[in-house]
């Protein structure tokens, strides 16, 4: 096991703190001057809710935002908006194949029906939801930067798969990636991009989930905020994978990820990572009186065996000791209990939409086929009862359906940003 990092990780607080800071640099500076984990593209996150409330859903507004742009298509209006095609009425989608060739793609990209703006072949929003009454799909999704150790929200997403989109286009070959972008001003610096191979795209493999392109956000259109009018959403993906204020797809022969998150040294196609995540703590319990811990844990790429618990105590009352392999070493991990599925899921999802409807739900009995579902997040607690007065310090963490205790297998921050949490508090 890895050790906790020296000073901790950094609170929820602590970490609006640091965005906002990074948010008020241009781009440049900040890739330059952030830490190799921060988020280049942050933006100030607004206050957080309390860490004590956890609804199973995010508020489309509650959502944290990390989105680029200046200024951030969200604060488009007016003329503006409709230039952009960001409004219900003027949102298109074009379909395009990528002519490049170069020293390692000998053939070009070909698409029998390109949809463009130039041919008024471009889809718009009525027909995309024309599609969906079809093939639509819903799914409830865990949002997680891949560089914030803090889930950003849980969203109820509703769509057409991209494979049923991209059948709009014919007969396409030399296509190896689908590459996809939002709405970016004409400055090339803003462009944000992703992709997916080619099998990703139209493949699911049985008990996995479709990308899709949503329009629905907990039973509502997609905000702007949120991405609307049309967001991607890639189910096993971390957040920069799921594109907001969609509107390219470009079919390619280029077999490299060209993803805008590549340029900030993550791994492209790393998937969700199973983590488990701390809520803050008062600094100081009465003795006698039990501690109640918890947080949000995600069931991401290699499902969720367990969350657990570990608890030191700090010498004497001194400032803590530094962390390391051998200041955990030997501390029993200890299980954690699981908020299990809500006993009525009417109650948690919107009024037209039957759990059964829902992919990750038996469309029998309306239940959740594996729990937590895979790719979202449930809440997690334990106590710690019989404290003696003195310095103590918490971690938690998730053991995915292999075993690896967080952050194993992944030590390498920039394929999922998973250290162990950890908060110290005084019983007094
Ligand atoms: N067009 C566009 N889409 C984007 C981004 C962006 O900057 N521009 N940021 C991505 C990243 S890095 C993350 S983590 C998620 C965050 O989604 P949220 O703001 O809805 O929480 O959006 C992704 N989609
Ligand atoms: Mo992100």
């Amino acid at each position: 096991m890895k050790p906790p990092p020296a000073t901790g990780p950094l609170t929820r607080r602590e970490f609006v703190r640091s965005t906002s800071a990074l948010a008020a640099s241009a781009l440049a500076s900040r890739l330059a001057a952030a830490p190799p984990d921060a988020d280049p593209f942050s933006s100030p996150i607004p206050a957080a809710p309390p860490a004590d409330t956890h609804p199973f859903l995010t508020p489309a507004a509650d959502f944290e935002d990390v989105s680029r742009g200046n200024p951030k298509p969200f604060t488009l209006t007016g003329d503006a908006l409709t230039a952009a095609r960001l409004t219900p009425a003027t949102w298109r989608l074009e379909v395009t194949a990528d002519p490049t060739v170069d020293a390692v793609v000998k053939f070009p990209a070909s698409v029998a029906r390109p949809l463009t703006l130039a041919d008024g072949t471009a889809l718009d929003l009525p027909a995309l939801e024309d599609l969906g009454r079809k093939k639509g799909v819903r799914f409830i999704k865990a949002m997680q930067c891949l560089n914030i150790p803090t889930p950003l929200g849980q969203g109820l997403w509703e769509g057409v798969p991209l494979r049923d989109v991209l059948a709009l286009c014919g007969t396409i070959s030399n296509v190896r990636r689908i590459c996809y972008w939002g709405f970016h001003t004409n400055d090339p610096e803003q462009l944000f991009r992703s992709s997916l191979s080619y099998s990703q795209a139209m493949e699911t493999p049985p008990g996995d989930l479709p990308p899709f392109l949503a329009y629905r956000l907990n039973g509502e259109p997609i905000p702007l905020l949120r991405g609307g009018p049309v967001r991607m959403v890639i189910p096993w993906a971390h957040g920069f994978k799921s594109v907001k204020w969609l509107q390219h797809l470009s079919l390619t022969n280029d077999f490299r990820a060209n993803d805008t998150y590549a340029i900030a040294n993550n791994d492209t196609e790393s998937p969700l990572k199973t983590a488990a995540y701390l809520d803050d703590l008062a600094k100081r319990y009465p003795a006698g009186q039990s501690v109640s811990i918890g947080g949000l844990v995600i069931s991401g790429w290699s499902g969720l065996k367990r969350v657990e618990y570990g608890l030191r105590r700090l010498e004497n009352g001194a400032p803590a000791s530094p962390d390391g392999d051998a200041a955990w070493n030997g501390i029993p991990w200890q299980p954690c209990r699981i908020a299990p599925p809500p006993a009525d899921w009417r109650r948690i999802l919107p009024k037209d939409v039957p759990a059964r409807d829902v992919l990750g739900f038996d469309a029998q009995t309306g239940q959740p086929s594996t729990w937590p579902l895979r790719y979202s997040m449930v809440t997690w607690s334990a106590t710690l009862k019989d404290l003696a007065p003195g310095h103590y310090e918490v971690g938690a963490r998730a053991v995915d359906l292999n075993g690896f205790a967080q952050p194993e297998p992944r030590p390498v921050q920039k394929a999922g940003r998973n250290p162990i949490q950890t908060a110290r508090f005084e019983i007094a």
